[in-house]
């Protein structure tokens, strides 16, 4: 019966793709592969069984980070980071509303496009995830013993923070840039003078061993745009390359008035230099106002610091900070080689995969061989850079990784595909074509002094008839490919959450080795935790109800609490009293207008209430946490405002 029902769907789904392979403007690409190809039992992980990697994805205009297993290409979780997300109320709870705040107010959302994983000595070390906000400039640190989003900054003086946050190799700094010029500091001015009145910002937040952010220094540049960078590692450590479009600074049809120049420019900065400038106190001091919000371990709850001064360097007062490589066309991807030494462009309108040399940068700059400058900011000579060409890439390159064997990757968007390429000598070694319109590529540690290799991971940007058909909106995806033989092999699709950017991957053992399997109870310093039921209890302040709360299998204390009135406003501060891995409980009550709790073992959470009417109103636990979950839950007595029921409750027995 199974087996029959089996085949039906298969039948169907056949007919289907013939239909589309039909109608395709794909279909000259399609391969006809199914489930049963080889590469089913290279990404099959069984039951029971780990992945070797975790994969790191950003969401996208989600606002989340997705975790995946590889190679099977299962969703392991997804982790709030931008975004509210009423499934463990990040962005809901007293604890972790200050995380979403901003200099613009409370920015629930964002759009996020690069996970970064921090490094020692250029390789990556599994303790923090960085990622980029775009729209509202800011980064966000994620600790990966638990999962959860620690930190959040602001980036001030940015009009989006797209080129970020990309580590240098012993996560000195994350650096940052400005992909929108704007008036800066920002001015009510008119949008013609763009080329007069706007500029760009380049950031260095500083990375404390804590993981600590700071907003080290920022580097004033011509009002470009800074589109993508990557931080310098071995010889090139110290300095950090920006992309750049829009040098015509345009303002208005950028897909024609900023696609004019033959070449952009890779903007070097050396940020050694740019340090001992700022020791020298060649940095002014300029006012702004940002947010720095962090969790407080003790309480866990984030605070919000509001900074309002920031150290800014003028290109103009710190001769030698910064150069700029031209790059054919538009250049979109930077991306530095294992060894250091090679500083690959995707010149997203160029004909071919320009890569310069950073030793011969250095020369270059030595012996002065300069193409005159671009606002102020000398222009090395072209030829005098550029150790070679890749031609044939592909078209629309944007983004490079590298296996750590020589060979480097190119993903070709206007093209679809994947192309190998030999480091040296530039030739083309391999193609695949990806389905379709592939944005970033991702190899394990593939822009790090250590690629683990073993897959390139295509994050495709259109999906259309490799799916079932989910509507207008269909999902976004990933594909997994071999690469560990000469010839790339297609292995797996999977479906991804948001739109994957970039992505970062680490073999699991040195992630899962540190992970936190829950919070100590006794450690719990927030002001109403409670340790044991005996701590539970109700308290009024004015038309605020505090109510310390406990869950444990299978109850709440209290579980009865009569004496709220007509326009209080409930905390409920829960405590969860487990001491033991995996075993969350949850808080939801009848008309609660904002989200449920989900309090993990040792954690206090708070949500606030607005009882709407009066009446009784149940609460109950949302996570199935054991036989008798169903039992887990209680009442709210909700009086009228001249009521004298007084507050009381029924938890200490
Ligand atoms: Cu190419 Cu935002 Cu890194 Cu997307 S970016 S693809
Ligand atoms: Cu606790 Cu269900």
């Amino acid at each position: 019966m199974k087996l029959t029902r089996r085949a039906r769907t298969w039948s169907v789904a056949t007919a289907a793709i013939a239909v589309v392979v039909l109608t395709s403007v794909y279909c000259a690409q399609k391969p006809t592969s199914t489930v049963m190809s080889s590469g089913a039992g290279k990404v099959y992980v069984a039951p029971g069984t780990y992945d070797d990697f975790y994969a790191f994805m950003s969401g996208g205009f989600s606002g989340q980070v997705a975790v995946y297993g590889l190679p099977s290409g299962r969703l392991l979780k997804v982790v709030p980071v931008f975004s509210q997300n009423p499934e463990n109320a990040y962005g809901y709870s007293e604890e972790t509303k200050p995380m979403l705040m901003t200099s613009y107010g409370f920015i629930p959302w964002d759009d996020s496009h690069h996970t970064k994983l921090s490094q020692t000595n250029g390789i990556a070390d599994g303790r923090w995830l960085f990622i980029n906000g775009n729209n509202t400039p800011r980064i966000a640190r994620l600790d990966l013993a638990t999962f959860e989003t620690d930190e959040i900054i602001e980036i001030p003086n940015a009009g989006g923070n797209h080129a970020s946050p990309f580590i240098t190799m012993n996560t000195e700094y994350a650096v940052a840039s400005t992909r929108f010029s704007v008036p800066i500091p920002q001015a009510d001015v008119a949008i013609a003078d763009y080329a007069q009145k706007f500029k760009g910002t380049i950031s260095f937040v500083k990375i404390a061993d804590d993981g600590k952010m700071s907003i080290a220094f920022q580097i004033l540049v011509p009002g470009y745009n800074y589109d993508l960078a990557h931080s310098g590692k071995g010889p090139s450590h110290g300095w950090a390359f920006f992309t750049t479009y829009n040098s015509e600074q345009a303002n208005t049809l950028l897909e024609v008035n900023a696609s004019k120049n033959d070449k952009d420019f890779i903007a070097a900065v050396n940020w050694k230099k740019a340090e001992e400038y700022v020791a020298q106190g060649k940095a002014k001091d300029w006012p702004t106002k940002y947010f720095h919000n962090y969790m407080d371990p003790a309480t866990q709850t984030a605070k919000s610091e509001v900074i309002s001064t920031v150290k800014v360097l003028d290109p103009a007062d710190c001769p030698g900070m910064i150069y700029y490589i031209p790059t054919p066309k538009s250049p979109h991807g930077v991306d530095i080689d294992p060894t250091g030494e090679y500083i690959v462009a995707g010149g997203k309108l160029a004909a071919v995969i320009p890569v310069h040399s950073f030793s011969k940068m250095v020369k270059a700059i030595e012996d002065q061989a300069f193409d005159g400058e671009s606002n102020g900011i000398p222009v090395l000579k072209y030829d005098a850079v550029v150790a070679g060409e890749v031609q044939n890439p592909g078209l629309g390159p944007l983004h490079t990784e590298f296996d750590g064997n020589g060979f480097a990757y190119t993903s070709a968007f206007i093209s679809s595909e994947i192309v190998k390429w030999k480091l040296g000598t530039w030739e083309v070694v391999d193609r695949i074509p990806v389905f379709y319109s592939i944005g970033h590529l991702m190899i394990p540690g593939g822009d790090t002094m250590k690629p683990w290799g073993k897959y390139v991971i295509a994050l495709n940007k259109v999906t259309k008839d490799r799916y079932l058909p989910t509507g207008p909106e269909l999902t976004q995806s990933a594909q997994l490919i071999d690469i560990t033989g000469n010839k790339m092999e297609m292995l797996l699709d999977f479906p991804t959450i948001g739109e994957p950017h970039y992505a970062q991957a680490i073999p699991a053992d040195i992630v899962m080795k540190n992970s936190k399997q829950f919070y100590e109870l006794s450690a719990n310093q927030h002001p109403f935790a409670v340790k044991s039921e005996a701590e539970t209890g109700v308290e009024r302040k004015g038309n605020e109800v505090h109510v310390r709360m406990s869950t444990i299998r299978t109850h709440f204390a209290p579980d009865n609490i009569e004496g709220v009135k007509m326009g209080d406003i409930v905390y409920f501060h829960v405590t969860n009293l487990e001491q033991d891995w995996d075993v969350p409980h949850g808080f939801g009550i009848l008309g609660l207008q904002n989200s449920e709790l989900l309090i993990m073992p040792g954690q206090t959470r708070t949500i606030t209430w607005k009882p709407s009417r009066e009446g009784v109103f149940p609460f109950y636990c949302t996570d199935f946490c054991s036989a008798l979950h169903q039992e887990m839950s209680g009442y709210v007595r909700v009086s009228g405002k001249g009521s004298n029921v007084q507050l009381s409750q029924n938890s200490r027995r």
